[in-house]
């Protein structure tokens, strides 16, 4: 019995002093912190004087009000994810890999919504997490357009926004922006295809382009970025429309376009890896011949570990990279902040482009020269 009363003492006492020893953040939540604390230890004391069955619930309480106080504290960081949803093997890459940094072992409360593509639900969750008094908020904005009235009410409320990936074009009410440039990607598989078809003497481009969710920022940026270098060259793009970065979308698209554009096309451009893999099966469906070597050169964005797979099969001709892992600088954002320090406004996370050994031509995006990586069983292994 005497040792249980000395252990909730001692826990609300080490509780106190861990509350001293934290930050200025801390500092104005842990005086009310520090007094529940103090008031659970009374309730020990008092407790001990009755029965052993009290001193248990009162040591219980301690233990209670220690662990909300921690919180409360700044013992854990509350983050609000806001995620687009879980259309494709990126997103399940994204989504692992902020779980794993806001993990409560790295000492973050994450609370985590998957919005499902749907723009309204977003919203929705941004204003939950500031209703629930969360210290950071954490978006993956699902279209580029809408956000100021909500950055609006997150910065009356005192709450940091982080942007991750895909970007916020009509509000800069946030503090960083972590994420690839998807224009630079656009025009890398743009320059690439010229050079491309240049070494293996194909004088025409017919395209096809199967866009990711339009309004997003990964669309808007890789539709335009090969559409410049199209205009450019002259080349015909037959048709574009959107397969909403799924695998279904995409073969959907393909089957229409497979009927549409039946002995007319050359290239296949999809914005992303599952549309790809939707492609392929209608293409396969209607007898097309894709891939090195073959009549349709297939371009893919993203280079997953499932798209690096058919790259290394022969079925797409080159991946060019968005690189989902931006959790990590979404940290160090979050780590400047507590510092006090200002984060820098953008920040790029590099991406790669993949092919095959044959398929690796010298291209420049901008005049900067840009490197290949050959795809091996090693390069995939390595990959998300
Ligand atoms: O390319 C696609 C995903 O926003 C960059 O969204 C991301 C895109 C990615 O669904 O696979």
């Amino acid at each position: 019995m005497k040792k249980k009363l000395l252990g909730a003492i001692l826990s609300a006492a080490m509780v106190m002093s861990l509350l001293a020893g934290c930050g200025s953040t801390a500092a104005e939540t842990a005086a009310p912190a520090a007094e529940a604390v103090e008031e659970a230890a009374d309730t020990a004391a008092d407790a001990a004087a009755d029965t052993a069955a009290t001193v248990e619930e009162a040591a219980e309480k301690v233990e209670e009000a220690a662990a909300d106080t921690g919180a409360a504290a700044g013992g854990n960081i509350k983050v609000g994810f806001a995620q687009v949803g879980h259309e494709s093997d990126w997103r399940t890459a994204s989504t692992k890999s902020c779980q794993d940094v806001f993990s409560a072992e790295n000492g973050y409360d994450l609370s985590f919504v998957d919005c499902d593509n749907d723009e309204a639900a977003q919203k929705e969750a941004v204003r939950s997490f500031i209703e629930q008094g969360v210290d950071y908020i954490i978006i993956d904005p699902i279209i580029a357009t809408g956000w100021d009235t909500v950055l609006t009410e997150c910065e009356d409320a005192g709450i940091p926004v982080i942007v991750i990936d895909r970007t916020i074009d009509d509000s800069d009410k946030y503090v960083s922006w972590v994420g690839s440039d998807f224009l630079t990607e656009g025009k890398a598989a743009g320059e690439w295809l010229k050079a491309y078809a240049e070494k293996q003497g194909i004088k025409e481009i017919n395209a096809l382009i199967i866009q990711g969710t339009i309004g997003s920022s990964a669309q808007i940026g890789r539709t335009d970025g090969f559409n410049e270098i199209a205009k450019r060259e002259g080349w015909t793009v037959l048709d574009q429309q959107t397969g909403d970065f799924t695998e279904a979308g995409g073969q959907e698209v393909m089957e229409s376009f497979c009927k549409s554009y039946a002995g007319k096309f050359n290239v296949v451009v999809c914005e992303n890896d599952n549309e790809a893999f939707g492609a392929m099966t209608a293409m396969d469906n209607a007898g097309v011949k894709y891939g090195p070597g073959n009549d349709v050169i297939l371009i893919s964005y993203d280079a997953c570990t499932a798209g690096l797979e058919d790259v290394k099969a022969g079925k797409i001709t080159a991946d060019f990279e968005c690189n989902p892992l931006a959790a990590p600088t979404v940290e160090g954002v979050i780590k400047t902040l507590e510092a006090g320090k200002t984060p820098e406004n953008q920040i790029l996370v590099p991406d790669n482009w993949y092919a095959l050994k044959d398929q690796i031509v010298d291209f420049a995006v901008e005049g900067n020269a840009q490197k290949m990586i050959e795809v091996t069983d090693d390069v995939i292994a390595a990959q998300y």
